[in-house]
């Protein structure tokens, strides 16, 4: 049994297409306080975090080629801080909104303590302000966390970097800019492409992730709704095709959840404009509950 603490941010200041703020409501309509509940876990939902809107904010979009730098550092500050005050041992998942939102969990999972990261999407979100190819933030949480790029975001919570770049593992890629290819390289990060899924398969990535992290204190799971494939999920603002299909993500899920080792999660991405009657949602709640302790038999 874990003492969870869901937090909320409502937040698509980090990306160009609207619709992703509306993620924590329908991940909440998707049951999740309920459905982990039904696992034996206590779960306090502790609200949104307050988040200006995009309309009302249109003189402070562009801020050295960063879309909204402000409002979205502002925003995570605010998390952090309500991350920090929930109780020692607490479980928390963060329900965003864009990708950016995991600045603020990763964060709050790594003060004073070595993190093992795992990036469950289609992008890598390693981009820096020089290589991004758009300006919109969702695509460089992971570079900042690793401490690259704008200082304002990096010294977040507190000065420097907040993971090793070693200690990242990114898992169902299929979409990256060059830039970040090769600063990925370069800093060393673990990469599992679509490629590797489908030749090493799930079972074999999730062993080595499990040797890789054996014995740390702390273990993020951030799980991007774009890794899944469009097919599945068609809720996501920068869809991908050729992602994980339902059992896959699963499976990974699963067999995290046996390793014992995870201590916090996001669900991001979401766009529930975009999605059909809540699936997207609804799946990602499934994965949840899989990652939370859900057997079958
Ligand atoms: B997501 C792109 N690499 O930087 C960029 O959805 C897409 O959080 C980023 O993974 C996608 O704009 C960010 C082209
Ligand atoms: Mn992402
Ligand atoms: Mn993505
Ligand atoms: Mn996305």
């Amino acid at each position: 049994m874990k003492r969870i603490g869901v937090l909320g941010m409502p937040m698509d200041l980090g990306q160009g297409r609207r619709g992703v703020d509306m993620g924590p409501s329908a991940i909440r309509y998707a049951r999740l306080q309920a459905v982990l509940e039904e696992l034996g876990h206590e779960v306090h939902d502790y609200g949104d975090v307050d988040i200006p809107i995009a309309e009302s904010l249109r003189h402070e979009r562009e801020s050295g080629g960063l879309s909204y730098l402000e409002p979205i550092r502002r925003a995570c500050e605010d998390a952090i801080a309500h991350l920090e005050a929930m109780p020692d041992g607490a479980f928390p998942i963060l329900l965003g909104g864009d990708h950016s939102v995991a600045m603020a969990s990763v964060t709050g999972a790594s003060r004073h303590r070595r993190i093992g990261v795992i990036w469950v999407d289609a992008h890598a979100d390693f981009n820096t302000p020089e290589t991004s190819p758009s300006g919109n933030i969702h695509g460089m949480p992971l570079a900042h966390l690793c401490g690259l790029g704008d200082p304002r975001l990096v010294n977040l919570g507190w000065e420097g970097a907040k993971v090793r770049p070693e200690d990242v593992v990114l898992i169902g890629i299929r979409s990256l800019d060059p830039g970040e290819v090769r600063l990925l390289r370069e800093r060393g990060v673990t990469v599992y492409t679509m490629k590797e899924v489908d030749t090493l398969r799930v079972p074999a990535i999730a062993e080595a992730i499990a040797g890789k992290f054996k014995g740390f204190e702390r273990v993020h799971v951030s799980l991007d709704a774009d890794v899944l494939d469009p097919e599945i999920a068609p809720g996501v603002g920068t869809p991908v095709p050729g992602g994980l299909t339902y059992r896959e993500a699963h499976l990974l899920m699963e067999l995290l959840c046996d390793t014992g080792l995870v201590t916090s999660l996001d669900l991001v991405e979401v766009n529930p404009i975009l999605d059909i009657a809540n699936r997207t949602a609804r799946i990602m709640v499934e994965l949840a509950s899989s990652l939370l302790g859900k057997k079958i038999y």
